[in-house]
């Protein structure tokens, strides 16, 4: 019987082939054009390029198939089994072992919320690919160049339900060494693994010598085998034609170095040729080579930031769970997501890593709720969720939908809770909080809960779960209800510990029905971070109970120089034993509400604006300078794409609350056109200089945004208009705008123009023949001075 890739790879490297697009252009690919048209107008010139590949030392061919997608072709399936054709008669006629890979790229369509792509829609397209790959006889399947996290997860989750082939995932890392959206190699890993991918790695991207970091990473996380797959070098555009820098013996002498870092499979992406592969094999023939060694570590992540449990004790925000919160329960039973997101944004601030978020409650559509409340939170929060519900339905659609590893909270030690939770961790992924309890109840002593914990973890191996992804909750019953129980609790997470558990605990049930619980919820916390406690469930709005947390990453030597406690002081003792909170970014007012993306907040705090304080002066004194700060944290990457779109969304909903508000001028009988320019979706701006023409009388006609210098031709042919003007936000349509008026100049030689926005300064309006206005009122200025 033919062995498997994965056979294959326990014995020898293996090497994929190398770039495919580029190698076909000399063969009669048309600029523009994509690399799948020549499997019909030259299968023989594809086929020759997989036998050079093969010939030149590559294990592992790709099908020519990277934009064959369910999503662009109609007859997609046509032209799959026509790519997969090709690389099958390759691979037979090289008559060696080798293997046939499917390659499947990204959709070319964005996922929501940074595009229309539904998760469900992308998870079909995947998985009718893999399928379909399957049937027609490949070997194994390889995603690559994705680079959103969510996107990786629709095409992991859609190949794995429709294909029993491993599943190989290469992501394209910026030089930053993350994804698109924020994910970094810890995170993309943590996902990765979680749902299956038989292996992990990079390609494309920045070449080989910038992708050091990230392999590293890579390496360091992952405990199946890495794959390394760069361009040529960066490519650059010299004459019309990209070009890559790096030649063969050089891109082959840097990818044997990552190699060493202990990646397993290597081969190139685009500029590589079949000459690169072969020096490749060569390069490596001294290097050693050496299987990925299974990591204990225990991850979980959202859909931009990772968080180990276990190296030092992590919080997890316990206020998203309506039981004892009457205003939390009114809020899911509106489905008031406001009420919601903001304490998520308040836990963030107070220090939690995590955030538990249950929506249990008896009469509403806990699966809906939960879910969208998990998918909204993710909007507005880079920390990863811990899904916390006893409901089997709530539980498979939170855990389909997220983006991310989460935590799982719960499965007890009954056959039913096991049999119910295991299948859904071992499909998803995600780290599993065990509780300590089974059929006959919770045991009363430490070693009856330990003997439960060893059970759920042998259940767990049947399903092909791993000790990293259980935590154990030994469960925390009231001190009220028995004087022993703390003490129990507490051993138990010292003999876990010992046997090489990780721990969670939800540790305010200590004080259930006692006074001023917060006493003795501290005074439990420090003891429970003492015998090995790795993850606490608790309230972090307490200050006694965070600074319990910070006091005890000090006194263990944690943290080093006392730097995080003498950071995170933020309540100091008043008169006899009150605490008193001095309130670290109070999270209100409009500029707090649009930084954090929370746009029912944004509307409400401008519409309490508006009553004091005139339009212009929120604008340029609250909305600008919110927008500002988190372009700057954009910029930074301190923030990624779905926190700036949120910020943008709640920007609107304050400015929907300007316009309502504004009155309309008495009509001037002149007419401005206002467009943002081709290639450019930033309309804030353009929609304020909109807002005040009209106030001032003028009669607007708005192109809106992205807008072509065709259709502002058309329209200025067919409508009287005296001002053109046009905005645009990036350094590159500043060209766009360039083209755009000069046409408008030369079919209307009289017509003003004026143009604006962040890019934009008074000497490159001149250099392009408009005028320039900084901002809205300025606009005003200009108009009036061209109809002097
Ligand atoms: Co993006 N974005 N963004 N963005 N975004 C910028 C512009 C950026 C500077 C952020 C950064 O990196 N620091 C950067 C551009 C870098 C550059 O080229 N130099 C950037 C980038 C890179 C991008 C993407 C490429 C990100 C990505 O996908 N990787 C992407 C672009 C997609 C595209 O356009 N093809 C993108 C996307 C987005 C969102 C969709 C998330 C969102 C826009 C939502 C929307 O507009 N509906 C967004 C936002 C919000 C910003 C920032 C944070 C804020 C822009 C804004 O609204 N400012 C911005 C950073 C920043 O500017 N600080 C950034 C407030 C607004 C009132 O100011 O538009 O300047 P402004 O308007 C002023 C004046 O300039 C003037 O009056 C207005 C009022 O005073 N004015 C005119 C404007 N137009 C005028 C016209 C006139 C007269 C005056 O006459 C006609």
């Amino acid at each position: 019987m033919k062995r498997t890739v994965l056979d294959a790879i326990r014995e020898h490297r293996l090497l994929f082939d190398g770039a495919t697009g580029t190698m076909l252009a000399s063969a009669g690919l048309l600029p523009g054009e994509p690399p799948e048209v020549m499997n019909e107008r030259d299968p023989e010139a594809v086929k020759a390029l997989h036998l050079a590949y093969l010939n030149a030392g590559a294990d592992i061919i790709k099908t020519n198939s990277f934009g064959i997608s369910p999503v662009r072709y109609i007859d997609w399936k046509a032209r799959l089994a026509r790519a997969v054709e090709i690389a099958r008669t390759a691979a037979t006629e090289y008559g060696r072992e080798c293997f046939v890979a499917l390659d499947i790229g990204p959709t070319g369509r964005m996922m929501k919320p940074l595009g229309d792509m539904e998760l469900e829609e992308a998870i079909s397209a995947f998985s009718a690919l893999a399928a379909e790959g399957e049937r027609l006889g490949c070997d194994l399947i390889l995603i690559e160049t994705v680079n959103d996290l969510a996107e990786v997860k629709a095409a992991l989750l859609g190949a794995r339900e429709g294909s029993s082939l491993p599943v190989f995932l290469t992501c394209a890392f910026g030089s930053d060494g993350k994804l698109m959206t924020g994910a970094d190699p810890e995170a993309l890993v943590a996902m990765a693994e979680g749902l299956g991918a038989c292996a992990i790695g990079i390609n494309c991207s920045v070449g080989p010598d910038g992708m050091r970091d990230t392999v590293a990473r890579i390496v360091r996380a992952a405990s199946v085998p890495v794959i390394v797959n760069p361009n040529a070098g960066m490519p650059r555009v010299e004459n019309g034609a990209t070009v890559y820098d790096l030649g063969a013996s050089d891109f082959a002498r840097a990818v044997a170095e990552l190699a060493t870092l202990g990646a397993t499979v290597l081969g190139g992406c685009c500029g590589t040729t079949p000459e690169y592969i072969r020096a490749l094999k060569e390069a490596l023939a001294d290097v050693p080579y050496t299987l990925p060694v299974p990591k204990d570590d225990t991850v979980v992540c959202s859909y931009c930031r990772s968080v180990r449990i276990g190296s030092e004790p992590v919080i997890v925000g316990e206020r998203i769970n309506p039981t004892g919160k009457p205003k939390l329960k009114a809020a899911l039973r509106e489905g008031d997501m406001s009420y919601i997101l903001s304490e998520a944004v308040k836990e963030e601030q107070e220090g939690a890593h995590i955030l538990d978020v249950n929506a249990g409650l008896a009469d509403i559509d806990e699966a809906s709720t939960l879910a969208r409340a998990i998918r909204e939170i993710s909007g507005i929060s880079p920390l990863p969720i811990q899904i916390d519900t006893g409901c089997a339905e709530a539980l498979e659609r939170s855990m389909r939908a997220y983006i991310g590893k989460p935590v799982v909270n719960s499965v007890n030690g009954t056959e039913e809770s096991m049999s119910r939770v295991f299948p859904l961790v071992k499909k998803y992924g995600g780290v599993l909080i065990a509780l300590t309890m089974d059929e006959s109840g919770i045991p009363d002593n430490a070693m009856g809960r330990v003997e439960i914990a060893e059970k759920i973890y042998a259940e767990a191996v049947k399903y092909g779960l791993q000790k990293k992804d259980i935590v154990i909750d030994p469960l925390t019953l009231t001190v009220a209800s028995g004087s022993e129980n703390a003490l129990v609790t507490l051993e138990a997470l010292r003999l876990l510990r010992e046997r090489g558990f990780k721990t969670s605990l939800g540790v305010s049930n200590i004080s259930f029905g006692l006074p001023e619980r917060d006493a003795i919820n501290s005074a439990f916390f420090t003891a429970a971070l003492w015998a090995g406690l790795d993850m606490a469930i608790i309230n972090p709005h307490s200050p006694q109970m965070m600074n319990a947390y910070h006091s005890y990453l000090a006194l263990s030597g944690i943290d080093e120089g006392c730097v995080s406690y003498v950071d995170s002081v933020r309540a100091v003792l008043g008169a006899g034993s009150e605490v008193k909170r001095v309130e670290v970014n109070s999270p209100v007012g409009l500029a707090y509400a649009i930084e954090k993306g929370l746009c029912d907040l944004a509307r409400s705090e401008c519409h309490a604006l508006l009553e004091k304080t005139p339009a212009m002066d929120v604008i340029n004194g609250e909305i600008i300078p919110a927008l500002n700060r988190v372009g700057d944290g954009f910029e930074k990457k301190k923030i990624f794409l779905p926190t700036l779109m949120r910020a943008a969304e709640a920007a609107s909903s304050a400015f929907a609350e300007i316009k309502a508000s504004a009155p309309r001028g008495v009509d001037n009988g002149i007419t401005v056109l206002l467009a943002t320019v081709k290639g450019d979706i930033h309309d804030i701006g353009k929609n304020i200089v909109k807002l005040m023409f009209e106030s001032y009388g003028y009669r607007v006609i708005d192109l809106g945004r992205d807008v072509s210098p065709e259709k502002i031709l058309d329209t200025l042919a067919t409508e009287h208009v005296d001002i053109l003007g046009l905005s645009a936000l990036m350094t590159t349509t500043l060209p766009a705008m360039k083209e755009t008026v000069e046409l408008a100049r030369a079919a209307h030689p009289n017509l003003k123009i004026m143009v604006g926005g962040a890019v934009l300064t008074d000497t490159y309006a001149r250099s392009i023949g408009a005028g320039y206005s900084p901002d809205a009122i300025s606009a005003i200025r200009l108009a009036e001075k061209f109809c002097e």
